[in-house]
Formats: C-alpha cells, sequence, structure tokens
C-alpha cells in the first residue's frame, strides 16, 4: 500500500507518473480506435490542460495587477518597529460585539447567528481567502501500525494517508501525511494531540525505533512534548501539512489548492495556504472520528510560528477541536495586525503572501492595517468558547547569535487575547483575567484564555507543560480509561 503513497518530496514525479500514465492511456485509446481520431470525435473527453506553473515573482505581480497596486511599503527586519512606545499605531480595534448595522451583540444566540457569520465573512474575503465548496473526498489508509516503546510506555503508532480524490483533475495526485500514536493498553479511547508539523519534525516522526528526542527543528528542550502528553495518559498525531500543500508560492496551482482550482492561478478571494493547511487537519480529524483509540471529542491542536497561524485558523473554523496551543503564530496568526511591532503585514505579503487570501496584500500597500474591517483577537474570538492558549518567547530583537521571538511580537498577541476576552465572557468563560502584560514565565492559566512568554526564543518547546497544564482542565485521560 504504502508504494501508492504520493509525498511532496516525490511529487514531481508523482505528477510526471500521472501525466505519462494520461499520456499512454490516451495512447491506448487511440491504438483501440477505429481509424477516425479524436478530432473526428467530437464527444471524446477532453484531456485537462496541465497546471499552469509560475515562478513566485510571476505569481506575486499576478496578484498585484489584480489588485492595481503599483508597490507595497517595506517589510524587512531593518523596516520593522522595535520599540514598543510606537507600537500603538492604530488603536481602535473593531469591536467583536457590534454588529456592521451598529447595534450591539447582547446575547450567546447574536453572537452565533449574527455577529460570528459577519466576522467569518470578512476573514473568507479580505485575510484568508475562501475554502471552496464540495472539496474532494478523502479516503484515509493505515498504512502500517507498529507497537513500539516511547521511554516507559508502550505505544502504538499508525503510519496514516488520506489518499485525496482527484478524479476532478487527474492531473494532480494528492496526499495527506500522518501518524496517530497512541498507549497501547488503554482501556477506552483517549484525548489527542494533533500537531501541524513542519517537514523535519515529521520526517522524525517517522524514525524507527520511535525517535527519544525528536526534531531540533522548532528547538529541543530535553524532554519532547510527545513523552509528556503520553505521560498525560493521552496520544498525540502528527500531520505534514506540507504533504498536501507545498509551502511555497511557486506551488499555488499544485497540492490541494491547486487540484480544487484544476491547475489555475488563485482569485483574489481564493483560499491561501494556511486556509489549506487548516482544511487537512480538519481531514485528519475526520480520520481520528473513526479509531477507536481515540476520542474525537478531545482532540487538541498545535502547531507553531506558521503552523501556530494555521492551527488557529484550524480551530476558529472547525469547530471539532476541543483545544489550542497556538506557538509564536506571530503576524497573521495571534498577534494584531494593528500592533506594529516585529513582523510588519508587508513582509508577509512580500515573502508569505500565498499563506493569505490576495485581498489581504491591500492593506500592505495603498491600506494600512488600521483599513482592515476585523483583527486577529477577533481570529480568536471565532474560537470561543473553547480555549486557547497562545504562547510565545522573549521578545528581544532577533539579532545575530542572541535569542529571541521578537519578530512573532509576544506583547501583540496577548493584546489580541485581551480583546478576544468579551466574547469569551459573553459566552459563559473566563478571560485572561488581566490586561497586564505578565512577567516572563508566568503562566495565565486560570482562565478559558491562557498565556505564558517563556524565556527562550522562537521555539514552542519551553511552554508545553503550562499548555498541558491547562488542556488538562478539559481533557481527560480518565474518560478513556475508564470507558
Ligand atoms: C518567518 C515569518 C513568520 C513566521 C516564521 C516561521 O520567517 O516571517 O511569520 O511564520 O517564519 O514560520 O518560522
Amino acid at each position: 500500500m504504502s508504494e501508492l503513497r504520493l509525498n511532496s518530496r516525490r511529487r514531481p514525479a508523482a505528477v510526471a507518473l500521472v501525466v505519462l500514465v494520461c499520456l499512454s492511456m490516451c495512447r491506448g485509446m487511440a491504438q483501440n480506435a477505429p481509424a477516425t481520431t479524436s478530432a473526428a470525435m467530437p464527444n471524446a473527453p477532453a484531456v485537462a490542460p496541465p497546471p499552469v506553473h509560475l515562478t513566485a515573482e510571476q505569481d506575486h505581480q499576478r496578484l498585484m495587477d489584480l489588485l492595481g497596486i503599483k508597490e507595497l511599503r517595506p517589510g524587512t527586519e531593518k523596516d520593522a518597529n522595535w520599540d514598543e512606545a510606537k507600537g500603538n499605531v492604530y488603536p481602535n480595534l473593531p469591536d467583536p460585539l457590534v454588529e456592521k448595522s451598529g447595534g450591539r451583540v447582547k446575547t450567546s444566540a447574536e453572537w452565533w447567528n449574527e455577529r460570528r457569520p459577519e466576522i467569518l465573512a470578512d476573514y473568507d474575503r479580505e485575510v484568508l481567502g475562501r475554502t471552496p465548496a464540495n472539496l474532494p473526498k478523502v479516503t484515509w489508509e493505515v498504512v502500517s501500525a507498529a507497537r513500539e516503546k516511547m521511554g516507559d510506555v508502550s505505544v502504538v503508532t499508525k503510519r496514516l494517508a488520506g489518499l485525496v480524490d482527484n478524479a476532478g483533475y487527474p492531473r494532480i495526485a494528492v496526499t495527506i501525511d500522518a501518524t496517530l500514536t497512541t498507549p497501547a493498553d488503554a482501556r477506552g479511547p483517549l484525548p489527542v494531540i494533533m500537531e501541524l508539523a513542519f517537514a523535519g519534525e515529521f520526517k522524525a516522526s517517522l524514525l524507527r525505533p520511535i525517535s527519544e528526542t525528536g526534531s531540533d527543528e522548532v528547538g529541543n528542550y530535553g524532554q519532547t512534548w510527545e513523552k509528556q502528553v503520553l505521560a498525560k495518559g493521552w496520544g498525540f498525531a502528527v500531520l505534514s501539512p506540507t504533504s498536501y500543500q507545498a509551502d511555497d508560492a511557486a506551488g499555488m496551482t499544485d497540492g490541494i489548492i491547486g487540484l480544487a482550482n484544476k491547475g489555475q492561478p488563485r482569485n483574489l478571494e481564493d483560499w491561501g495556504g494556511l486556509k489549506a493547511w487548516a482544511w487537512g487537519a480538519s481531514r485528519l480529524l475526520d480520520y481520528l472520528e473513526t479509531d477507536k483509540a481515540v476520542d474525537a471529542k478531545q482532540v487538541g491542536i498545535e502547531g507553531h510560528s506558521r503552523m501556530g497561524k494555521a492551527a488557529l485558523v484550524a480551530m476558529a473554523y472547525d469547530p471539532r477541536f476541543a483545544v489550542l496551543y497556538c506557538s509564536s503564530s506571530g503576524e497573521g496568526g495571534a498577534k494584531l495586525y494593528r500592533h506594529i511591532y516585529g513582523e510588519p503585514l508587508s513582509h508577509i505579503e512580500t515573502v508569505f503572501y500565498y499563506w493569505m487570501g490576495g485581498n489581504l496584500m491591500k492593506y500592505a500597500g495603498p491600506l494600512t492595517p488600521g483599513d482592515l474591517p476585523v483583527d486577529n483577537h477577533e481570529l480568536i474570538a471565532l474560537c470561543a468558547p473553547r480555549p486557547v492558549f497562545v504562547g510565545a518567547g522573549l521578545s528581544a530583537k532577533n539579532e545575530a547569535g542572541k535569542p529571541g521571538d521578537g519578530w512573532a511580537d509576544a506583547r501583540g498577541m496577548f493584546l489580541a487575547e485581551v480583546a478576544a476576552g468579551p466574547v469569551y465572557r459573553l459566552l459563559g468563560k473566563k478571560d485572561l483575567g488581566t490586561k497586564e502584560f505578565p512577567a516572563t514565565e508566568t503562566a495565565l492559566i486560570d482562565g478559558d484564555l491562557g498565556f505564558r512568554q517563556h524565556g527562550g526564543g522562537h521555539t514552542p518547546a519551553p511552554n508545553w507543560p503550562a499548555f498541558l497544564d491547562f488542556a488538562g482542565r478539559y481533557l481527560h485521560a480518565s474518560a478513556g480509561i475508564t470507558k
């Protein structure tokens, strides 16, 4: 079965294979056909044109042209603001509890039926792009299952492949790669933490025997997060978002976005990479709902940096995720666009514009973050009433040789959580409990919004224990063991 799997590293070969198969099928059809050729057969199936391949520069320019933008504001580290006193350029946040009509949201019904859909529509149109309706079906296969030891715990690790139906455009093959590890001796379904992994982390999750140290890709602080999750009596899943959507501007006519778009470049309101990565997380959750080892109502999701942005999007859009650890997600993630410190929007829109919907580029050119109809306190509010933990590292500027997570702007994320508080309160939940930025290494985890700034650099590792304490109030190993 594993031979059938087409992962991202093998994708060019896979695409070539599909093309060859198509060509040979066409040849076969021609050989078997009577003397007439397809030109003489008006009903002959048309072979879909190949995907359009643009360079990142060409695709970026194409979006600029569609928007009529001549230039973006500069966005390098040198152009960024590093002075907190100058960060509050746009002090007026959109009020998550005021409707576009001007009416104040007073009941949870008004939130769910009126205001929340308005915010989602703004995110779809102006920020993240719209996930297409009727995306192809995903069929999950357990490629292998291995019983093994992780530390003292006996576990079963399943390697999973989500095969995406590509009948609508056979030139693009897409597979979602993931693993699921659960304690072998559990007597019932268990909570699971799903990680949205960077490529190196996913590779490490495939090592056999199981890796005791994990990958160094996002920082290694001794004990791995996987062991800490197992110590809670829970399982963990590792998802490879780049297996189904490459982290590459030039790859936007490939992967699930390319498949859905039949190889054509994106329109201004089409989904960006974060939405696509979040879509895959939801598909993995579909699989978890079918796995008897898992209590799918108790699935948490975690991601760091760009994967932290994607994890937040997954949590905001898919109400089945039970709890979130959003680590150093920064600009385009939990940070307020209007808090001008560290990474500016113009950096995302110059280098990583493909993570987002096309329209967001306007706000890094002629318009400013202050013109956005939403801000990311509302992305957090879309997760309400479910618990959200936001983590970050030290805010020192990222200088060569110095640890520092300043680029991700811990304070900008904290302020967003504070401003999401009223929605949590409206829904009967507890907010962060303070508007004061806490001292480094002080966890705020008594409410349904959690926050901690660790003393290290751009890594999720030091905040895992605080997150797991927080998550432990919602996910219960005993739920699995007693059932
Ligand atoms: C940076 C990017 C950030 C963050 C980071 C990462 O270069 O500017 O938004 O996502 O990459 O994902 O590590």
